[in-house]
């Protein structure tokens, strides 16, 4: 890079920001990281990775077990923990927060827990043809089990559902409406405030993948009514292996544990077992206390900027990209609703995503290419892949700059 990225007005001083990601100074293949691949996972700033050492080095305890010190502080800080990402869902009660894996785990709890209370022979569960294959294959496995049918909302060729589609499915059989805030392969932000509204009309829960939506904006889960709300917080700037399950009292009061064991009872006896109260009921085991933490320090970080100073950033990289990107031959962009987060995808004539993936790799650009986990999408575009670019609030127009001029080269490379 010649050019340093101060040379683009921003909302923040982006120079500062990127500084707090160790990772985005490093070199891929000789050439400085051009790191576009933040719908897959996104990079740690220093708090994050201060915090999960920190953890390790002085705080390491099991929680919920212990009389001694380390074990009454670490318990704390993880329940402060609960307490930060209640504050940024706004949920009403931090026992609504449940701590799991990532979104999949979520998503498979409130299939297997509330599949098994609510869910029966000719019962049907909607789903929408952009969702990632998370939000389709736990629905499936309950559909196969229970003899329930999956029933799916179409979309247009821009990538927006069909609002008129999905409210002659919605019925008194339907049981669950699971659809995503933002697609992952689209980037299409769905009105699923309007969703709720019409699912709540006629007594449908609704779960919300909100994988590709919690990095990039402000969500409230009692404004939106959502029964249910997943994340990763791997993608919001995270640790791996934590997420979050935000399920309304009401819900998590009534459905079943998912997993049992370690730490999701009141009394054990080999007649029978009494539960603990939610969030307890649903967090079988040993957690990932490391990664509540560091998931606590992130969404400080996020906070400390801001999500709506993001989410303008990104409308201005979404905005500069896809302009630059419309000017290329041959190129087309797979997802062009009129309300979208930062991904673009895009194929190009003749060519094959991975190569163009491959090649953009050598020039230390990291991008994805492929079915992007949605294969029913890629089914109703016809396609079998495109080439993925997602930003995050480091990112910088400069870098599209390179990347642009890259993806030219790659053409002419390959045609
Ligand atoms: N999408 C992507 O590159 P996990 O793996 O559980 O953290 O997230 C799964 C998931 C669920 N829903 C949506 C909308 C997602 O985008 C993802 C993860 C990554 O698009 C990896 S396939």
């Amino acid at each position: 890079m010649t050019e340093p990225i101060t040379t683009y007005k921003t909302s923040g001083n982006i120079e500062i920001i990127r500084a707090d990601f160790p990772i985005l100074s490093r070199k891929v293949n000789g050439k400085p990281l051009i790191y576009f691949d933040n719908g897959a996972t996104s990079q740690k700033p220093k708090s994050v990775i201060d915090a999960l050492d920190n953890y390790y080095s002085n705080q390491n305890a099991n929680i919920h077990r212990g009389v001694h010190t380390l074990s009454q502080e670490i318990t704390l800080d993880y329940e402060n923990a609960r307490t930060t990402i209640q504050k940024l869902l706004n949920a009403a009660y931090s026992h609504e927060i449940i701590f799991t894996k990532g979104t999949t785990d979520g998503i498979n709890l409130v299939a297997t827990s509330f599949g098994k209370r609510y869910v029966g022979l000719g019962d049907e569960i909607i789903v929408s043809a952009m969702e990632h294959h998370s939000n389709i294959l736990p629905w499936q496995q309950l559909c196969d089990e229970k003899g329930a049918i999956l029933k799916v909302i179409p979309i247009n060729d821009a990538g927006e559902l069909q609002l008129e589609e999905f409210k002659k499915l919605v019925n008194s059989k339907t049981k669950m409406v699971a659809i995503s805030h933002v697609s992952n392969t689209l980037g299409t932000i769905n009105p699923i405030k309007e969703i709720i509204k019409l699912a709540h009309a006629k007594n449908v829960p609704v779960l919300v993948d909100g994988a590709q939506a919690v990095p990039h904006t402000i969500v409230d889960v009692q404004e939106l009514d959502c029964d249910f709300y997943c994340f990763s917080g791997h993608k919001l700037f995270g640790p791996t292996g934590i997420g979050i399950l935000y399920g309304k009292e009401k819900w998590l009061n009534a459905m079943p544990p998912y997993q049992v064991g370690g730490g999701t009872i009141k009394t054990v006896s080999f007649e029978k077992t009494e539960y603990a109260d939610p969030p307890l009921k649903f967090e079988a085991g040993t957690p990932h206390i490391a990664g509540a933490i560091g998931l606590a320090a992130a969404i400080d970080y996020v906070n400390a900027i801001g999500l709506n100073t993001i989410a303008s950033y990104e409308y201005e990289l979404l905005t500069y990209a896809t302009e630059a990107l419309q000017k290329i031959d041959g190129l087309k962009i797979i997802g062009t609703a009129k309300q979208k987060a930062s991904v673009i995808s895009f194929i190009v004539d003749g060519l094959h995503p991975f190569d163009i993936g491959t090649i953009l790799d050598q020039l230390g650009i990291a991008v994805r290419t492929g079915h992007h986990c949605t294969q029913p999408l890629m089914a109703r575009y016809g396609i079998s892949g495109t080439v993925r670019v997602s930003f995050a609030f480091y990112n910088t127009k400069y870098e599209i700059d390179e990347f642009i001029e890259g993806l030219q080269r790659a053409i002419k490379m390959l045609k």
